[in-house]
């Protein structure tokens, strides 16, 4: 059936935070094509999204002809599909490059041969590096210390390459601590809170490495994706990059009390050797979003009371 909504690109749709935009997309009357190869996304993960408003395309997004045929017809494009552990991008630069820095160069160029407006990506606070000087602003310099951080900063710069020189509009998001519901705790460097809470639920204590002082800028998915939303069509955005944080630091102590308090729980943490590499503190300076109306709605308590209550409900 032939329909007038505008159609917008995820890749990484399958994911944790690209389902949660697709969803956010859907609702507001776009009709959203997903790019995934569910290394790490999951179909479940867009399961409740009427089946109507999205497709989804199978496929790799390191994959130039790919990419192409699923940009075909888009009007934008959410770039969320990467290798998100900094630890395989260690032991993998060479693997975690074509993902995290040559799928995006394949999105800009499809962008550009297909006339896309815009192109949001998912960039990092990882650009900062371990540079202690806090919060972090987007003018300070930036200083990568692991492949990661430096494929995300290469995709940045490619993207404002793309914008000035070509006209494919561009924006950067550097995610802070990003957490909620669907965030797979799987792994060992999985997000910290998505581990604490997989464990609480087991009735587990969290495993803090260190002293649990250390701090992070935790922000609520839903603020992300609003963040997400607001860039796509804000006229001053394109060009531009922004922090996504709520411009507040927590700390892991501070995480694992809430999560008792919520529960009535009396977990109390294994500390165990700091993870090398760790940074001590992270926080947004996110004047320059808020400045384009965006205001982070979900405290670090209300966040994790409806990410503890997602998960009881799955289990
Ligand atoms: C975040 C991002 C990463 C990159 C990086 C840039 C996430 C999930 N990761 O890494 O992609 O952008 O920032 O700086 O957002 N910890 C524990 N116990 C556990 C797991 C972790 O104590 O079971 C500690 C860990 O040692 C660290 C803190 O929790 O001090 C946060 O760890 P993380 O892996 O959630 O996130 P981070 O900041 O290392």
């Amino acid at each position: 059936m032939a329909t007038d909504k505008i159609t917008v690109l995820v890749t990484g749709g399958c994911g944790f935070i690209g389902s949660h935009i697709v969803e956010a997309l859907v609702k507001k009357g776009y009709k959203a094509r997903i790019l995934d190869n569910l290394s790490t996304g999951k179909l479940e993960n867009i399961a409740a999204i009427p089946s109507e408003d999205i497709e989804v395309l199978l496929g790799d997004v390191t994959d130039h002809a790919t990419v192409e045929t699923a940009i075909q017809g888009c009007e934008y494009v959410f770039h969320e599909a990467a290798i998100a552990s900094v630890p395989i991008s260690v032991n993998d630069p060479v693997g975690t490059d074509k993902i995290n820095y040559g799928a995006t160069l394949n999105v800009l160029e499809a962008a550009r041969k297909y006339g896309v407006r815009r192109v949001v990506f998912a960039g990092s606070a990882a650009v900062y590096g371990d540079e202690p000087t806090l919060p972090k602003r987007e003018s300070m310099p930036t200083n990568p210390i692991t492949p990661y951080g430096v494929d995300k900063l290469a995709s940045e710069l490619m993207g404002h390459c793309y914008n000035r020189t070509f006209g494919v509009e561009f924006v950067c998001l550097r995610y802070f601590n990003v957490f909620g519901r669907r965030q797979d705790p799987s792994s060992p460097y999985s997000g910290v809170i998505s581990i604490f809470c997989d464990r609480l639920v087991q009735g587990v204590a969290p495993v803090i490495f260190g002293d649990g002082q250390q701090s992070r800028d935790f922000v609520y998915v839903s603020d992300v994706v609003a963040a997400n939303l607001l860039v796509m069509e804000h006229p001053d955005a394109a060009g531009r990059t922004f922090n996504v944080g709520r411009g507040k630091a927590t700390s892991l102590l501070d995480i694992a009390h809430l999560l008792n308090d919520l529960t009535g729980h009396s977990l109390q943490p294994i500390h165990k050797e700091p993870r090398p590499g760790d940074i001590r503190h992270s926080i947004a300076d996110n004047t320059a979003l808020t400045a384009l109306g965006w205001l982070p709605k979900v405290t670090i308590r209300d966040g994790l009371a409806e990410l503890i209550e997602a998960i009881q409900i799955a289990a």
